[in-house]
């Protein structure tokens, strides 16, 4: 394999952040000589009793490949102290570069993207990006649309992840493709009854959270989105200078879905309750196979049988997924809303830099910010497999609390799978259900089957133990794997059933954290980011 820059994607260090551990080759060692006695430590190497024969690399550097049954740490153990010999290494396994040029992320200023520590966080407690982006990164077909206060579109970070109109020409006065909207070409504006959805005076929410979504990845400036590469549909629904009405909320979804977006975001919510209109708008983008990601909400509450809503559909609706928050220590955010009945998944939402007006970045707090997490993720997912279809179903008694940092990670560990698994026949469906009070059982459902062979691949490594755990199969199962470490160290189990007619069921078995009524985090956030952005 071609030699390329290793990159930070040890996420086992979600479980032992002590000894990072990286893959190597059984049954070989590399081996270097001392100057001036190269022939000397050639001769002491074939000549031990453990291995078989060498075989030049280049610069005086030789591959010693090891007899069965030595195990390599016994290798280098016993070639380390022949004479002549410098050094003995294994033949470790790297990967490819995964991290776009984005300044942001390089830096690590979006530490939801690629958290390795910085800043007082914790290596790993991220989306694991780096990961995902292995796979896929984004192509642009499955188009977003950004339910919320306007995008500006000439922002050099999102212009060009900017949805066009296909049947609108710029600038003619003419509504050419007969929707109503004269010259709507980057979406429309139904708080502002117009064409043009750019933000209204210094309105800036809806240009962060799309700038999550989908920042351009990769042009070497300011940061990158979930998806570096996708479609951005601005759908302005926000009455300048306060919030929306519920008929332009309607309207805007429905201009999302009849001009093709297949995800929207909605970074939005008020505590109006079960409206049965809003309900049917959001059961019409079902029906049209869009799936709406939607904020938890900022008022440390739990939500089950709340008020909140588009964030209460999730009860109602398999396409309506609800956000909570997370920080860069894998907790719930202060602020976030929780309730595993409502809001099943979380994401990062505090301290996320993003694009603003103008050109300019700043960190915001809020689920608002942790949902285009998720949306970019399934932007991405959908751009990889367009005939798969993702839903979340709630079962049983969901009511009650518990660490949404888990399911954060299934379901970016979810896409990275379903990405590299191609395309099986059917869809996924990720099943929560909270029967029973003293644990949340979550079913992610193949239905087409996963061949035992690459199942093998997925878990195989598991078996093993120290460096062996790691997975080899690069990027493959990496995702899963990760789970159920993290799912072993909070106490929990993971069960892995295949067969050809059943499809593949993983089943993870998860206990509550704490009982219901309580803030999951309630201690432990004295170590806030700051400066504190303005919650959203
Ligand atoms: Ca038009
Ligand atoms: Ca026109
Ligand atoms: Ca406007
Ligand atoms: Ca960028």
């Amino acid at each position: 394999m071609a030699h390329r820059p290793r990159v930070h994607m040890d996420l086992t260090q979600l479980e032992d952040r002590t000894t990072p551990t990286a893959s190597y080759a059984d049954g070989r060692v590399i081996v270097g000589f001392t100057a001036g006695q190269e022939q000397a430590g050639l001769t002491s190497v074939r000549n031990a009793s453990v291995v078989t024969g060498t075989e030049l690399l280049g610069f005086g550097i030789y591959e010693a490949k090891l007899a069965p049954g030595v195990s390599v740490p016994a290798a280098i153990q016993m070639l380390s102290g022949a004479a002549g010999v410098r050094y003995v290494e294994p033949d470790y396994m790297g990967d490819r570069a995964s991290l776009p040029n984005d300044p942001l992320v390089q830096d690590g200023t979006q530490w939801a993207l690629n958290n390795f520590g910085q800043n007082g966080g914790t290596a790993g407690a991220d989306i694991h990006a780096s990961a995902g982006w292995d796979q896929a990164v984004g192509t642009g077909q499955t188009v977003v649309a950004v339910l919320d206060d306007g995008i500006d579109y000439t922002h050099p970070d999102l212009i060009g992840n900017m949805w066009h109109n296909p049947g609108e020409i710029p600038g003619d006065g003419i509504d050419n493709d007969g929707n109503g909207h004269i010259d709507d070409i980057y979406g429309a504006d139904f708080g502002e009854n117009d064409s043009d959805p750019f933000p209204h005076l210094t309105d800036t929410h809806g240009t962060h959270v799309a700038g999550i979504i989908g920042a351009v990845g990769n042009n070497g400036i300011g940061g990158s989105g979930v998806a570096q590469k996708t479609r951005l549909m601005a759908v302005n629904i926000f009455t300048p200078g306060t919030g929306y009405f519920t008929t332009d909320e309607i309207r805007g979804i429905a201009y999302a879905v009849a001009h093709g977006a297949k995800v929207i975001n909605g970074s939005i919510g008020g505590f109006y309750g079960l409206l049965q209109a809003e309900y049917d708008a959001y059961n019409g983008a079902r029906a049209a196979g869009v799936i709406c990601i939607v904020a938890a909400g900022n008022d440390t509450s739990n939500i089950d049988n709340g008020p909140q809503f588009p964030a209460g559909l999730a009860r109602y609706l398999d396409n309506v997924v609800t956000i909570a928050a997370t920080d860069r220590n894998d907790q719930l955010s202060t602020f976030s809303n929780y309730g595993v009945g409502t809001a099943s998944l979380a994401a990062p939402g505090s301290f996320v830099v993003s694009t603003i007006r103008n050109g300019q970045y700043q960190p915001f707090n809020g689920t608002s910010m942790a949902t285009p997490h998720v949306a970019g993720a399934v932007t991405v997912f959908w751009d990889a497999n367009p005939d798969w279809t993702l839903r979340l179903q709630h079962l049983g008694d969901t009511t009650g609390v518990w660490d949404p940092d888990r399911l954060s990670q299934v379901f970016s560990n979810l896409v990275a799978n379903a990405v590299q698994h191609g395309r099986p026949e059917g869809g996924v469906t990720v099943i929560v259900d909270g029967a029973t009070s003293d644990e949340v059982r979550v079913e992610i459902r193949n239905a087409g089957s996963i061949p035992q062979s690459r199942l093998a691949l997925l878990f195989e490594p598991l078996a093993g133990s120290g460096s062996t755990r790691r997975s080899t199969a690069r990027g493959l199962g990496l995702g899963l794997f990760i789970t159920r470490e993290v799912v072993r160290a909070h106490g929990g189990q993971i069960d892995v059933t295949s067969n050809e007619e059943g499809g593949t069921v993983f089943t993870l078995v998860l206990p509550r954290r704490v009982a219901e009524g309580g803030h999951p985090n309630e201690a432990g956030h004295s170590n806030l980011e700051r400066p504190t952005p303005e919650v959203c």
